[in-house]
């Protein structure tokens, strides 16, 4: 945002400065063809869990329909969910990836 003083001098709004950046939710959202493997190999490999915490989430995926992968700025979410998105379609899986304003 920006604003126009009383002479017409641009500024920064201050509160885009005291702000911290928006925040998104990565999930991943089950279905029922994707290799539980493949899912605890993408929780490692793109949101950096450990394979224990992977296999948490691939479990909540499963049984409750989607998991939180990670919490990221707009830029940062976009691209992992693109890599992601982009991963299973190479491997010819249906995994869906999406993000949510946090
Ligand atoms: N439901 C899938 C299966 O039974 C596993 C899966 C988990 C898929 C998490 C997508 C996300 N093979």
């Amino acid at each position: 945002k920006e604003l126009i003083d009383t002479q017409g001098i641009v500024e920064e709004d201050v509160k885009d400065q005291l702000e911290e950046p928006a925040k998104y939710h990565v999930f991943l959202l089950n279905d029922d063809y994707t290799p539980m493997d493949f899912v605890v190999d993408v929780l490692c490999n793109f949101f950096n869990k450990s394979e224990e915490q992977a296999t948490d989430i691939m479990l909540t995926i499963h049984y409750k329909g989607k998991g939180l992968c990670g919490t990221y700025t707009a830029e940062i979410a976009e691209t992992k969910v693109e890599n992601v998105v982009q991963y299973a379609l190479d491997n010819q899986h249906p995994l869906k990836c999406v993000m949510e304003k946090a």
